[in-house]
């Protein structure tokens, strides 16, 4: 079969004028105008018409110009490492496909896809799977990310239903955050509620373990134990019971079962006291929170991963659902429970059923909903029911059970909870292929037996859904490099190759997107609430010019829905919404013995996930440049760790090596760490690796915030830095980190050994030994050595007994000299700029690159406000995400001095 010529590769760049798009990352989905800029990039800015950021942008947002660069993709299609056509590819993909279903049953065969696929790439998947190879084994990301909302919605609701929209945090007078880092992880969504605090008095209660910088800026923070937000919130249901603030028409009309609810909480919280106390928070503060929301009509309650990825997660849903119910407090201006959804198209998966348990269209696997489906997809061999939820599934691969994998943007091998054993697993299949667009993904390219290379963000084309159910457009402004083609075609080809041609015979995404809208119309009648089907007959034109709109959206609506439930109408067949008893919480691994303390994971302001994108910028690179875990000071002492040192963290399913920060903002007993480094980005440090494989058992979500963990001191003896142009390999014995500078990257490194060894045998690695600029001085253990080329510094290296952050400082911006003069040579050997050293302290503003110390002299010479000091160096006057910390940093040398 000939794929003929690519439609998606044109010599000139798609466009040259702005191009209407949305945002890569975060479930915000915020507009952005992208101008390609005729080499290959594009200015960025806010899309002031989408009514999700009206122009705003945080700092990754703001930062997509600097990832697009073509190095580092992966350009051609390769079988076993070895690059080939896209015919001989995906011959292999079907072939893998049809051999492991004929051998072992479809059953054998599974895909594992991704919240950040198009809606239009992941409806052609699902069918391909469910309707086509015959099993329901395609999972997401997404069951590591939203399962339990999903879960929590379908018992509460009756569907998977957001009930509000971004315009209640602008009107509500209170907004609960729930297990949400807001002002990090959906920062335009925090900048609205900040403006909303200024503008009308908002008062905003943060409820985390942590003191983030969300928390801190907030009116008041629940330092809640882990896990035990649902005794909270049925603490909270007792007293709007009890307090006369239920709104008893609508828990008559629209609901069912608070009786029975009641009954629950108060046996989950009998009294404040007892609460407080299994909550670990203060009495006062206790009754601060209970008596702000009930006295709150307008209160939106916001939710994210502190309470998704927990053994408890589902009934964590349940718990603020409850609340929201019992007051009617639910779609109506202001007020209502807020699931903040974590990546682009969360919500656009959920919408074609990605998740296992799910058939299309926010449908299930009644034996009429399979028949209703299957007529409509013309299938041959519908899937019959549920298949294996993502953890459940990779341990089918372990077992050998599933024979072939379709792995398509997501890591399993970094983002799964045992990343280790999932690597182990990954080379037990007969057959994995793996659709990505970067070269450096560890773990999961190197195990695959075909490589497919997509289509990126800028070069797609087709729709995302945000955590407002607002369907936006993606639109492409630059040509994939190389032989890169969308997932959408690699997976109608390979449907098309499987002898399933009619059924996969679309040109465009629009195409796929019409048939999508048309399903969920489908023998609907209202009895659906996800309805497009006033999309279903959209023109090419007009789909093209999509403005971002809000489902449902049934044929004949002239607008989409901002709000739903406000006045009933619940999905269960009664119409009436059900009140939903959560067991009573408890960790489902409970710190002890050899793991005493409990780990939690997350996410840090300017990285995303495993950095294959944002670790490429510069500007991103600075806030956070290496991994590290974060302890309170109590178990500093009781470990015998100290801040800026470094610790082996550990659990029975892997090790990392991090450095410590001590701080009062974590709970004693828990520690910290963020997500992002793998193996692509950093040396020992995939904190995957430490997660159990507990889920929540409703959802199937793993538990990946409170994993049982060990702390011990790491004995670092050297400790150095290598600025490079080119990307170095580097061994994998080294506790190392490395971020993106202009010019080139740095790698910071840590290790037991004696500086003048590791010296030695980094200059060995790095073929640095002949080099005539090399100097020792084994009295004070420092030790420089530098190559280069064209009068233009290559590689340089720098080994010492302690971090050395002015002479790094320096070294980057050798980086960026065109000519380096005999004069400075001397300093290169020297290890610092001619003059004083100086430490200009960490990055806080990533947009003009303002470091901590600037900010202090802001303080010290008479700023008083964040705006003085926005005046005064810029900082945090263009995303605005550095905001918070700059207030925190006020506040502390303002309290200092
Ligand atoms: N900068 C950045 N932004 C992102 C992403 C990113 O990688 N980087 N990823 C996106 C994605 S996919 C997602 S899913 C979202 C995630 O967004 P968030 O959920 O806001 O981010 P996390 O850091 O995973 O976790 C949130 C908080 O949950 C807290 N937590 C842990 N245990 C508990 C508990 O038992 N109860 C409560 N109440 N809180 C608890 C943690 O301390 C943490 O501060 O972010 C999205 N936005
Ligand atoms: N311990 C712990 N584990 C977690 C979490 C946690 O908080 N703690 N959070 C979980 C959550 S919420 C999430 S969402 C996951 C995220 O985990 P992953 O999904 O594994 O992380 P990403 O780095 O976003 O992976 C996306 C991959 O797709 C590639 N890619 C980007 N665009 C495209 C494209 O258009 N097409 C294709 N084919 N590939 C593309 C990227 O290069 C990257 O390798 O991690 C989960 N794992
Ligand atoms: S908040 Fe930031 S990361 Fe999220 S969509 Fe908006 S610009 Fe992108
Ligand atoms: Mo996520």
């Amino acid at each position: 079969m000939d794929i003929g010529a690519s439609p998606f590769h044109s010599a000139a760049p798609l466009a040259q004028a702005g191009v209407r798009t949305t945002c890569a990352y975060c479930g915000v989905g915020c507009g952005v105008i992208a101008t390609p800029d005729g080499a290959g990039g594009a200015a960025i800015a806010g899309d002031a018409a989408h009514p999700a950021n009206r122009g705003r942008l945080c700092v990754k947002g703001a930062a997509l110009g600097e990832t697009l660069a073509t190095e580092g993709r992966l350009h051609y299609p390769a079988i076993h490492g070895v690059r080939t056509t896209w015919n001989r590819a995906l011959d292999a993909v079907a072939e893998g496909l049809r051999r492991a279903s004929e051998q072992h049953g479809p059953d054998a065969v599974a895909f594992y896809l991704s919240g950040q696929l198009l809606t239009e790439d992941y409806y052609v998947a699902n069918k391909l799977m469910k309707g086509f190879i015959g099993s329901a084994n395609v999972d997401t990301n997404s069951r590591l990310c939203m399962a339990s909302t999903v879960a929590g919605h379908k018992r509460a609701f009756g569907a998977d239903i957001v009930p509000n929209c971004y315009e209640d945090l602008d009107e509500a007078d209170l907004v609960v955050l729930v297990g949400s880092n807001t002002a990090w992880c959906h920062p335009v969504l925090f900048q609205r509620i900040e403006q909303a605090r200024a503008g009308r008095g908002c008062r905003v209660v943060a409820i985390d373990p942590r003191r983030t910088v969300t928390a801190g800026s907030a009116d008041l923070h629940l330092a809640v134990a882990p896990g035990m937000d649902g005794v909270l919130f049925a603490r909270l249901l007792v007293e709007i019971a009890e307090r006369g603030a239920l709104d008893r028409d609508f828990v008559a009309r629209h609901t069912a079962g608070l009786d029975e609810a009641l009954g629950n909480a108060r046996r989950i919280a009998p009294d404040r006291a007892a609460t407080a106390a299994r909550c670990g928070v203060g009495e006062a503060d206790l009754a601060l929170f209970l008596d702000w929301w009930i006295a709150t009509p307008r209160v939106v309650t916001c939710f994210s991963q502190g309470v998704n990825q927990s053994a408890q997660g589902t009934d964590k849903v349940n718990a603020i659902l409850n609340v929201h119910l019992a007051a009617g407090r639910i779609g109506r201006p202001g007020s209502g429970p807020f699931s903040l959804t974590g990546q682009p198209n969360a919500m656009g998966g959920r919408e074609v059923g990605g998740l296992a348990n799910q058939l299309a269209a926010h449908m299930g696997f009644a034996p009429e909903e399979v028949d209703r489906v299957g007529r409509f997809w013309q299938a041959p061999r519908m899937a019959q029911g549920e298949g294996l939820k993502a953890v459940a599934l990779f341990e089918a691969v372990e077992r050998g059970e599933i024979k072939a994998l379709w792995v398509l943007c997501t890591n399993p091998a970094a983002s799964l909870p045992r990343a280790d054993a999932m690597r182990s697993a990954l080379k037990k299949l007969d057959f994995l292929a793996v659709s990505e667009i970067s070269a450096h993904v560890d773990g999961l390219l190197d195990a695959a037996t075909v490589v497919l290379p997509a289509a990126a963000w800028g070069e797609k084309d087709g729709t995302v859904t945000n955590s407002e159910r607002r369907i936006s457009r993606q639109r492409p402004f630059l040509a994939p490099p190389g032989e890169a083609r969308p997932d959408w075609w690699q997976i109608c080809e390979v449907g098309k190759r499987l002898g399933h041609r009619h059924a996969f015979d679309f040109r465009k995404p629009a195409d796929i997107f019409r048939e999508h809208a048309a399903l969920s119309a489908f023998e609907n009648d209202g009895t659906r609430l996800f309805d497009i089907g006033g999309l279903a007959e959209i023109s090419d034109e007009a789909y093209d010019d999509l403005a971002p709109v809000q489902w449902p959206l049934p044929k004949g609506a002239i607008a989409g829905t901002p709000r739903l439930f406000g006045q009933g109408g619940f999905a269960h067949a009664d119409g009436k919404a059900r009140f939903v008893c959560p067991a009573t919480p408890s960790l489902a691994a409970q710190p002890a013995g050899d793991y005493p303390l409990i780990l939690n994971t997350g996410r840090v302001r300017d990285q995303w996930h495993t950095m294959s994108r944002t670790g490429l910028s510069p500007g991103l690179a600075r806030h956070c440049p290496a991994p590290f875990v974060e302890v309170h000071p109590e178990d500093a002492g009781r470990f015998g760790l100290a801040d800026g040192g470094f610790a082996v963290v550990s659990t029975p399913h892997g090790r990392v090596e991090l450095r410590v920060v001590v701080t009062a903002g974590q709970r004693p007993g828990s520690i910290f760490a963020p997500i992002h480094w793998t193996e692509a980005t950093a040396g020992r440090a995939r904190v995957g690796a430490l997660v159990h494989g507990v889920v929540d058992p409703v959802s199937g979500q793993p538990d990946s915030k409170a994993v049982p963990a060990a702390i011990r001191p790491w004995t670092v003896l050297a400790q150095g830095f290598i600025v490079a142009r080119k990307r170095q390999p580097m061994p994998a014995w080294l506790s190392h980190a490395r971020m993106a500078v202009v010019g080139g990257e740095v790698v910071s490194f840590a290790s037991p050994r004696a500086p003048g060894p590791l010296h030695d045998l980094l200059s060995n690695w790095l073929d640095l030994w002949a080099s005539p600029l090399n100097q020792r001085n084994p009295a004070a253990g420092l030790y420089r050595a530098a190559s280069l080329l064209d009068h233009r510094l290559e590689v340089l290296l720098s080994t010492g007994p302690l971090a050395d952050e002015a002479g790094l400082d320096w070294a980057i911006e050798l980086l960026s000299r065109d000519r380096i003069d005999a004069a400075t040579r001397r300093y290169i050997l020297a290890g610092r700029a001619p003059g004083p050293p100086e430490d200009r302290g960490p990055q806080v503003c990533a947009c003009f690159g303002v470091r901590q110390k600037a900010i202090e002299d802001c303080v010290r010479r008479g700023a008083r406000s964040v705006e003085a000091v926005g005046k005064a160096v810029r900082a945090g006057t263009n995303c605005g995400s550095c905001r918070p910390e700059i207030r925190k940093l006020l506040e502390a040398n303002l309290s200092a001095a």
